[in-house]
């Protein structure tokens, strides 16, 4: 096959949740991209309706982040991660505890959500061990929930589809209920008002397992890939307090939610609700190069300060920890957040886009909508012998139309780059609104 041909030839590369044979059959290919638009190969304009995976939230090919990685490219292009170091890992690690409220003052760099997640299950085990507790090893998780697609991501996690290929995942897991569908809180702006008790589920399983057995929660401040799931007013606080009084540890998996999405900088300020650790990734690069970060409490990076002090206290890392190029990417996605206000901009934005995909209330088929911060969701109700039909129909139909959204089941869910205007918004609601009206 000679070098065109191979260009070309859509078969050998497996690609990540995506329908293959759909995808092969009739390819959307992007060439390029700036600021808050996508071009096709074939020349066309897609507005970046959901940063991209949630990742791009200060819109494409931006100067900063450009520029730095061209910088360390030529400067320091890797230095090991294990027993050396390098100047910007600790700059980066300095510039994200200051920006994360209360004591969440220890970042460990990984290369992803699902890896950050992995990292924060394992931390919160190995603390309750080097204290004394080896006896917390459960995890609970979130039905519904998505903590990426590794074993222990996989296995806290509560999206059927993601889980019932892959065996009997890891043991000694189990699941708080969702908060989705209660016919009271559809077409909520924000949170939602009921629903505050589903947060007692927690002392249920306490009850069950007993909380000697129990190692951490882990959930996401807003369920983000099961469907944009708005907490109900309260509920993230009570499931502090339940944590608390049990001495199980909390884990907010900010990957969505973090670096401004919600109009503040994590979710933690957002809430007022401060967990033991928090795991981020996607925004913290832009997503232009992989790179995860977890956040841990003083309390826990010390308790596994023991031992000889020439020994490894935490047996785990990736080769690419705190990578030079992903940490000269951060930062420069830290000084465009700053310089142009984009961890608080959603605050400004909000108003505007709630009012705007809320005006599609009666719409065809629309059974709920649900916004918080700079992000939205639209849920059609299901053709009874096809759930998700008309979702990946909207998504075809958007993308011919210029917009690009993600869809789970016959949820179409926005979360556009904070560096939005008005008039992205405007095309986003208008384009969604003609084609929500064509389908069936
Ligand atoms: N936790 C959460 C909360 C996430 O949303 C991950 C972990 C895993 O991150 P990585 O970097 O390993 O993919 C995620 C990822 C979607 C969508 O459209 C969401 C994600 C990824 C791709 C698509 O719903 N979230």
């Amino acid at each position: 096959m000679d070098r065109e041909s191979q260009k070309n030839d859509l078969e050998a590369y497996w690609m990540p949740f995506t329908a293959q044979r759909q995808f092969k059959a009739s390819p959307r290919l992007f060439a390029s991209a700036d600021r808050m638009y996508f071009k096709t190969t074939d020349g066309r304009d897609v507005l970046d309706g959901v940063s991209s995976m949630w990742c791009c939230n200060a819109g494409h090919n931006r100067p900063r982040i450009v520029e730095a990685i061209r910088k360390q490219a030529g400067e320091l292009d890797y230095s090991p991660a294990f027993q050396i170091g390098h100047h910007k890992a600790f700059e980066l690690a300095n510039r994200l505890v200051a920006l994360m409220p209360g004591t969440l003052n220890h970042v460990f760099f990984t290369n992803s959500g699902s890896e950050s997640v992995e990292t924060a299950l394992k931390m919160a085990i190995a603390y309750h061990r080097v204290r004394g507790e080896g006896s917390r090893v459960r995890l609970i998780g979130r039905e519904k929930g998505y903590h990426g697609v590794n074993f222990g991501g996989m296995s806290v996690g509560g999206m059927v589809a993601n889980r019932k290929m892959f065996g009997t995942l890891v043991a000694g897991v189990d699941h708080l209920r969702h908060t989705h569908g209660d016919p009271r809180n559809f077409f909520s702006k924000g949170e939602p008002e009921y629903g505050v008790e589903l947060a007692d589920d927690l002392e249920r399983l306490v009850q069950l397992h007993d909380a000697s057995t129990i190692a951490a929660v882990i959930v996401e401040p807003v369920q983000g890939s099961g469907g944009v799931i708005v907490p109900p007013k309260g509920y993230l606080k009570r499931l502090r307090e339940i944590c608390d009084r049990h001495g199980i540890l909390l884990i907010f998996d900010e990957v969505i939610t973090g670096y401004g999405r919600l109009g503040k900088p994590f979710a933690v300020d957002y809430f007022g609700v401060e967990p033991d650790l928090v795991t981020t990734a996607k925004g913290l690069t832009n997503g232009v190069i992989p790179m995860g970060a977890v956040f841990a409490q003083a309390k826990i990076y010390e308790a596994f300060l023991q031992g000889p002090p020439n020994a490894i206290e935490f047996f785990h890392g990736y080769t690419y920890s705190g990578n030079p190029m992903a940490c000269a990417a951060a930062l420069g996605t830290l000084d465009t957040y700053e310089e142009e206000g984009l961890l608080t901009r959603a605050a400004t934005l909000a108003p505007y886009w709630e009012k705007a995909l809320h005006s599609l209330k009666g719409a065809r088929n629309v059974i709920d909508i649900r916004n918080i911060g700079f992000i939205g969701a639209v849920e059609l109700s299901s053709v009874a012998s096809e759930p998700t039909k008309r979702g990946f129909e909207a998504y075809l139909k958007l993308y011919e139309a210029g917009l690009l959204c993600r869809t789970t089941g016959d949820t179409i869910a926005f979360a556009p780059p904070l560096i939005a205007e008005h008039k992205h918004i405007d095309f986003l609601v208008e384009t969604l609104g003609k084609v929500i009206a064509s389908i069936d």
